[in-house]
């Protein structure tokens, strides 16, 4: 079975109001490739500026809080983001994890926030580099996985990107065989979490994808998409990986 492809742009702290320009020539691209998925996470504060100016295309959120609301100083809920236009929201990046110490639970918590909301999440998981070098790489991210799937999960809503840590914004991408092997133990393991549907759940790629390598990438069996970083930011640079997914 083969999913239909999904293309999502994760901004990071990247993005003026000036640039949603770039979203709407994004937005054009994508609309001409209406056989596939594409979504734009830009920065929180050009969420609703981007789905209004972009009414037919996805705009995503990078992360929110797993409660609705509260005494959470610095925070959006699902809600919020639904309410400025987000259709869909990233999760445990592993960059938050990282900086922000998200755990595998807080994960788990915020897909469950997010669905509850009606969105889209996209769970991210990855190893280290040193992970990788100790042979451990595929138990620590089914691990990651088992921690941040959420107890409801389904493919109408839920998405995976297996992200190397080692691969993020270091222009480093695994050996083609390397995301083979991921993306199978990746897809056993949600097969063995949520049993019936599992083969429908997408499960992206990324770490250094760009309009070079998006194709050998995305014809990997199991890769349904690619959380595309740096080479998101403008269509000239998004756009072939748009057209390498069509
Ligand atoms: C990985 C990716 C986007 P980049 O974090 O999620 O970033 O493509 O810049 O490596």
């Amino acid at each position: 079975m083969t999913n239909r492809k999904y293309i999502v742009g994760n901004w990071k702290m990247n993005g003026m109001q000036a640039q949603l320009s770039d979203i709407a020539a994004i937005a054009e691209i994508a609309e001409q490739h209406g056989e596939i998925d594409v979504a734009i996470c830009p920065p929180v504060t050009l969420i609703a500026a981007a789905a209004t100016k972009c009414p037919q295309f996805a705009i995503g959120a990078q992360d929110c809080h797993q409660s609705s609301s509260g005494a959470h100083t610095g925070c959006v809920s699902a809600e919020m983001i639904r309410e400025a236009g987000a259709l869909l929201s990233i999760l445990g990046h592993s960059e938050r994890r990282a900086d922000q110490y998200e755990t595998d639970a807080d994960v788990k918590a915020k897909a469950e926030a997010v669905k509850a909301a009606g969105l889209g999440a996209i769970i991210c998981v990855g190893e280290t580099e040193e992970e990788r070098d100790d042979g451990r790489a595929v138990e620590v991210v089914c691990g990651q996985l088992e921690g941040s799937f959420p107890d409801e999960a389904d493919a109408d809503w839920l998405t995976i990107a297996y992200e190397p840590v080692w691969a993020i914004g270091t222009g480093r991408v695994p050996e083609t065989s390397d995301v083979k092997e991921m993306h199978e133990a990746i897809r056993n393991k949600i097969g063995k979490l949520m049993g019936d549907g599992a083969e429908k759940v997408r499960i992206l790629y990324g770490g250094s994808m760009n309009g070079g390598n998006a194709a050998e990438l995305l014809s990997v069996p199991n890769v349904d998409g690619g959380l595309v970083g740096g080479s998101s930011l403008t269509a000239d640079k998004f756009g072939p990986i748009i057209d390498a997914a069509a």
